[in-house]
């Protein structure tokens, strides 16, 4: 069996040795390396180049290196009826909400202007916040969404989540779909995206998503760059409609050095680091989707590409 890594992989070496750890006679490639391209079993993907996945005629599973497969289903030309895999992983999970729960605290507890405070030598404490009152709204109640939302309402924040298919969960309010999009925005003083990239889902952070929320509220945006038409939140920042942004994920990565987002000094920045997968906790996953894939069986996290994730 062979799997092909194919994209950007910062350290294959390190996929390469989590990989066998688990299967010592999986026989690893690294594109462009292929010595035939009949033998490629799997590729394990990231950001690939286009054209070329359609090239391996014996492919039986695609594997997305991460959460996210819009990286994988952006390729017009993949091979129709090869089952796509994404990761499903509890250290992701947890670096996901850990990042949200620094945001929203950094938010909810005003550190970014008591920073703004101690560069300028001023002692002065701000009115405090009640955590009951403020309302977290998360868009995506997935496998993430889920998670950060329980974890914010056992802090005592009010929370709130939005999603395509129904919901009933004990302690959250779940609104659906676009009828109830609206309803969502208008109490969520802290918006968190947490939407895979779909042709529905694309620009949704945009001025009129902005204009529902309350006045002075604030974005986070972890999901996906595209999710987020940059303009509109630069105006919504200048009008005080959003007080600040903190951004994981941006329309061109990396960042380009002359945008007005890096010195903007209410939008906190990160490089595309909300969760990073670790190679040696998700191998497993990956050995199992690929040995299943040879059988023909049933693979779990697989993606409905109608739907987009
Ligand atoms: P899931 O597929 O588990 O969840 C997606 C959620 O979005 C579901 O609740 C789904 O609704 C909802 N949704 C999808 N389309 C719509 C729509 N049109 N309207 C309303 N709700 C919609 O994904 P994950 O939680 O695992 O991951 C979410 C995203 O996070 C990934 O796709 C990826 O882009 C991003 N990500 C970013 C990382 C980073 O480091 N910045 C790391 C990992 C992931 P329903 O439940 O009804 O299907
Ligand atoms: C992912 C990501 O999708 O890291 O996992 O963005």
């Amino acid at each position: 069996m062979t799997l092909l890594l194919l994209g950007e992989f910062e350290n294959p070496e390190v996929w390469v040795s989590a990989l066998q750890t688990y299967q010592p006679q999986l026989k690893i490639e690294v594109y462009p390396d292929v010595e035939n391209l009949a033998e490629i079993d799997a590729i394990l993907a990231w950001m690939h180049p286009l054209g070329v996945i359609e090239k391996f005629p014996n492919l039986k599973v695609i594997i997305s290196t991460g959460a996210g497969v819009d990286h994988i289903l952006r390729d017009p030309n993949l091979p129709p009826d090869i089952p796509i895999v994404r990761l499903v992983d509890d250290s992701l999970t947890s670096q996901m909400s850990e990042y949200i729960l620094l945001a929203v605290l950094q938010y909810h507890r005003q550190l970014i202007a008591y920073k703004t405070q101690q560069s300028q030598g001023v002692w002065q404490g701000l009115p405090p916040r009640n955590t009951a009152n403020c309302t977290v709204g998360i868009l995506g109640l997935g496998v993430l969404g889920l998670d950060i939302a329980q974890k914010l309402k056992m802090m005592g924040f009010s929370v709130r989540g939005w999603s395509r298919t129904p919901k009933v969960l004990d302690t959250i309010n779940c609104f659906l779909g676009e009828k109830e999009f609206k309803s969502f925005l208008s109490e969520c003083e802290i918006l968190v995206c947490l939407l895979p990239l779909t042709p529905k889902t694309e620009g949704i952070l945009n001025q009129n998503t902005f204009s529902a929320l309350p006045q002075g509220a604030y974005l986070i945006n972890v999901a996906r760059g595209k999710h987020l038409v940059e303009e509109d939140l630069l105006n919504a920042l200048k009008s005080g409609q959003l007080s600040g942004a903190c951004l994981d994920v941006f329309q061109i990565e990396p960042l380009p050095k002359n945008h007005p987002f890096w010195a903007h000094p209410n939008i906190t920045i990160t490089p595309h680091i909300a969760a990073k997968t670790i190679p040696a906790c998700v191998a497993p996953q990956i050995i199992d989707a690929i040995n299943k894939s040879q059988g023909g069986l049933l693979l779990n996290n697989t993606v409905d590409v109608s739907r987009g994730y």
